[in-house]
């Protein structure tokens, strides 16, 4: 049977983040792809500046129950959440199907823009999600929101936040260091309350990283749902990742993303 594998995100209207790259992920680990819309996000060419169009809460509750209606799913995904009343529904679904292998990625920041930022619902997050969650997958950013840390530039302080964060309440995190971090590597750090755990690989000399995160932490969920553990879970959606970004592709001349299509590598017909 293939599994079924829900995401709750926003449409990334350049097709390589967001929701798109998740159902991309999923079906390139042989998981079939469901998706609730939180909203719309589109870019402006001339400014570079994005715009979030929220999805009204009747239409997203429309399309959860569309999503659950033949029960729980193998793995659910989370990304971009748009106001409180969406992280409400989401709790209530995940809640009521006592869904199981949840993976929350608490979308604050996008790389270079902070039009996207969600601090005012960080609190919601943290208390009504991260309990719920199998793993929690921000990025630097997302980890220095979460923690408290002002500046997380080494794996020294990567581990002071996972630390923190997960004792905000999530059973896991892995802190997805990527390029941001200073150094050779790319590195992510997971932590489940006892140990530590680097993945690491040299960085690639490219930009065509637009939906690495997202498509790193989808990787993670359709792994869950094949029944994989969650350190396998990370390992081959590193791989997965990083053979999206070695073969990416510009959208246009300020957008590079990583292509998911690449990992498989199947050849053109
Ligand atoms: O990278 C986070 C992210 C999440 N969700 C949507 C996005 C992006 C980045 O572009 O477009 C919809």
């Amino acid at each position: 049977m293939i599994p079924k594998v829900l995401t709750i995100a926003g449409s990334d209207s350049g097709g390589g983040a967001g929701l798109q790259a998740d159902i991309k992920t999923f079906e390139e680990f042989h998981t079939f792809g469901i998706s609730t819309v939180t909203g719309i996000l589109t870019v402006d060419p001339l400014t570079h500046t994005n715009n979030v169009f929220p999805i009204p809460e009747e239409v997203i509750d429309k399309q959860l129950r569309t999503a659950f209606s033949g029960g729980s799913l193998s793995s659910i995904k989370t990304g971009l959440l748009t106001n409180h009343e969406t992280i409400d529904l989401v709790v209530t679904y995940l809640k009521k199907y006592q869904q199981t292998n949840i993976v929350i990625d608490p979308v604050m920041a996008v790389k270079n823009n902070s039009t996207l930022l969600q601090s005012k619902l960080i609190n919601k997050l943290v208390t009504k999600l991260f309990p719920l969650a199998t793993i929690v997958t921000p990025n630097l950013i997302e980890a220095q929101l979460l923690s408290q840390i002002d500046t997380i530039d080494s794996i020294d302080t990567m581990k002071l936040a996972a630390k923190k964060i997960h004792q905000l309440g999530t059973k896991t995190v892995v802190i997805k260091g990527g390029a941001r971090l200073h150094g050779m590597n790319a590195t992510d750090l997971f932590y489940d309350g006892l140990n530590f755990e680097l993945f690491e690989s040299p960085k690639i000399k490219t930009d065509t990283n637009h939906g690495a995160g997202c498509s790193f932490s989808a990787g993670i969920t359709a792994n869950l749902a094949r029944g994989r553990t969650l350190n396998k879970s990370i390992q081959l959606s590193k791989n997965y990742v990083r053979a999206g970004i070695e073969k990416g592709l510009y959208l246009n001349d300020f957008t590079g993303y990583i292509w998911h299509g690449s990992y498989f590598n199947r050849e053109e017909e």
